[in-house]
């Protein structure tokens, strides 16, 4: 199998879908090989509970940090620790959130102090070397949807495609504990968190949809037709929007398509593309023309 994809989640059916279309068609070639596992499974308490309180006070519930652990070392392959007093916290009810203060207070030792910085270290380095670091082979890749992270993008997806293990983690709720992801960075786990945009969803699942797609449709033999991948929008160096396209019949409904793209003038046709890629990122995106690298616009390209 090209590429292997575990995702944990509380609603594992929502991945079901991914049996259907094309990703099952993937599956069945073996290009890709998907388990949704259900993080309940590694819960011990006769409510399979998941979350607690925030800490410090506020509105929802927050992640364990014990729970996810089992089941990441488990899925990593790493050695499992044996579970401490820490781990198994006090789940005494409503009045507990001072007592957990305590907890995990005591909890802060220098191992904990390391994994932060770690973690502040990592993240810078991850966006600077995002731009050419493949993701290394063999390494798992653990990423966590996360409306506050930075935005997931075509670079994102791209270097992903290269992994051949990646590990999703779908928060609910108000989110999972920050010292998930700080203790897998200091493990030596490439730790990745993104958001997919502006705006709040329920949960990690269908962010994580979203970026499995992205993902997966990179890998050799995925889409039907590879040339497609090329030549769109937010792909490569001079990332633009892409331009229109039409086709037959050359007239609809009294309207016609641009009669230069019935010219049989490849130049001229490529050229007439390119200038509205340009003129609809100019005016719709702005950022991304900012965001260009100078060689990316030719002399023509600045006419326009
Ligand atoms: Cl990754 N998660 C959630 N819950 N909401 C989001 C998001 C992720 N990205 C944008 N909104």
């Amino acid at each position: 199998v090209a590429m292997k994809i575990d995702i944990v989640s509380v609603f594992p059916e929502y991945f079901d879908v991914l049996n259907l279309s094309l990703f099952g068609k993937a599956q069945a070639k073996g290009l890709v090989e998907v388990k949704a596992h259900n993080l309940r499974d590694w819960t011990h308490d006769v409510h399979h509970s998941v979350d607690d309180t925030p800490v410090g006070g506020g509105a929802g519930m927050v992640m364990k940090p014990a729970v996810w652990a089992e089941c990441l070392d488990d899925l990593l392959g790493l050695e499992p620790r044996e579970s401490t007093a820490d781990d198994a916290d006090a789940d005494t009810g409503t009045n507990a959130d001072t007592k957990n203060v305590d907890a995990a207070d005591g909890d802060v030792t220098d191992a904990d102090a390391t994994a932060t910085d770690t973690a502040d270290t990592d993240i810078a380095n991850a966006d600077i070397a995002g731009i050419d670091m493949g993701a290394e082979s063999s390494r798992p890749v653990l990423i966590f949807p996360n409306p506050s992270a930075p935005l997931f993008t075509q670079r994102d997806a791209t270097e992903l495609s290269h992994a051949d293990h990646l590990l999703f983690g779908c928060g609910r709720y108000e989110g999972y504990d920050a010292r998930i992801p700080s203790y897998y960075r200091a493990q030596g786990v490439d730790v990745r968190e993104y958001s997919i945009g502006d705006y709040v969803l329920n949960g990690g699942e269908v962010a994580v949809s979203v970026m499995l797609e992205a993902i997966t449709r990179l890998l050799p033999g995925f889409m039907g037709n590879p040339d497609s991948i090329v030549e769109e929008s937010y792909t490569g160096e001079g990332a633009l929007l892409e331009h229109r396209q039409y086709t037959k019949p050359a007239e609809w409904r009294g309207i016609r398509v641009p009669d230069v793209l019935l010219s049989g003038d490849h130049a001229k046709v490529d050229r007439f593309r390119r200038d509205e890629a340009l003129a609809r990122t100019n005016e719709i995106r702005p950022d991304l023309i900012e965001a260009l690298d100078c060689k990316a616009l030719s002399k023509a390209d600045r006419k326009t």
